[in-house]
């Protein structure tokens, strides 16, 4: 049965029907993570490298109150323009986004709800959320590993982001039981760069091996996704101090003003691009292309069978 405010964009319906290769994709890494132009040139061609990896986009997003799977040109250029004026939209949010028929951009949590709901098994993206640095007093921890643990989607990204504490992130999904895999790595990449000296659970070097783990985490009736960590490619990286210093300062200036709750993460990645004068975005388009190409990989690999 089909969740009635689930809208599956027919393309995308009918690969899904025929157990083709499709790949999940997240709006608010249009809206909130990147500027314009660059968020809607970016969303156009990652939906491109999938089709050109064998599999079919299906670009997650929330639209007048439905849930919809797979976008088209126009509606990617909407969030793209909209931006950080679009509702950021968690797992709490979902009920009153549908109930009031708003729109809303889906983060890592609600993109792996609403693939699960559309059946799509592996979703690609840049970073995910986790532990906040200093989570001990403010407990800002990113519902993303909560989704992890309880969502059985595969989650192809480039690690996660040194704005948050990587060491602790890595403790609650060991808690959670999500397996932490390094692709082609031993090392957990650090978004920008490709070590963050913390060690992964397992290393997997082919997108078949990566289908056999996830195939072999479903038939075992497990219900929780499971973490790829693909590190951003060596030509692409950025030198860790320069990185690291524009990070320690977008997190003062967060304390400053007074950031919270949703607004911390796009706050932190908006001033970290902007301080490294827009090499970090640079950076950070090319590790989604990389992501993208993984996830479409695998998600032909695991159709297979
Ligand atoms: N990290 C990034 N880029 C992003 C995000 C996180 O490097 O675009 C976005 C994703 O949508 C992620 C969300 O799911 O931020 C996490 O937000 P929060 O920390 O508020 O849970
Ligand atoms: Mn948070």
């Amino acid at each position: 049965m089909i969740n009635q405010y689930l809208d599956i964009n027919p393309e995308v319906a009918a690969a899904v029907a025929a157990g083709k290769p499709v790949v999940a994709l997240e709006s608010t890494i249009i809206s909130h993570g990147m500027p314009y132009p660059q968020n809607v040139e970016t969303a156009l061609a990652v939906e491109q490298i999938i089709r050109d990896n064998g599999a079919v986009p299906a670009t997650i997003a929330i639209i007048g109150g439905r849930l919809k799977a797979g976008l088209t040109r126009e509606e990617i250029e909407y969030f793209g323009k909209k931006g950080r004026a679009i509702h950021k939209a968690s797992r709490r949010d979902l009920a009153v986004l549908c109930a009031r028929g708003e729109d809303g951009a889906t983060t890592v949590t609600t993109t792996m709800i609403i693939a699960h709901m559309a059946g799509i098994q592996i979703f690609a993206t840049g970073g995910i959320g986790g532990v906040h640095r200093g989570a001990e007093t403010t407990m800002d921890i990113s519902a993303d590993l909560e989704e992890l643990a309880q969502t059985p989607v595969m989650v192809v990204c480039a690690g996660a982001k040194a704005i948050l504490d990587l060491g602790l992130t890595l403790e609650y999904l060991e808690t959670k039981g999500v397996p932490v895999i390094g692709y082609g790595t031993d090392e957990l990449p650090a978004f920008y760069s490709r070590s963050s000296g913390f060690g992964v659970d397992y290393r997997i070097d082919t997108p078949e091996e990566l289908a056999a783990a996830f195939r072999a985490q479903n038939a075992l009736g497990m219900k929780g996704g499971m973490l790829v960590t693909n590190p951003i490619p060596e030509a692409y990286a950025m030198p860790a101090d320069t990185i690291n210093a524009a990070i320690d300062r977008a997190i003062a200036e967060s304390k400053e003003q007074g950031i919270h709750g949703k607004e911390t993460t796009p706050f932190l990645l908006a001033r970290v691009a902007e301080l490294t004068g827009g090499n970090s975005l640079a950076s950070n388009i090319q590790l989604v292309f990389n992501n993208a190409k993984v996830a479409a990989q695998t998600a032909a690999a695991f159709c297979k069978k």
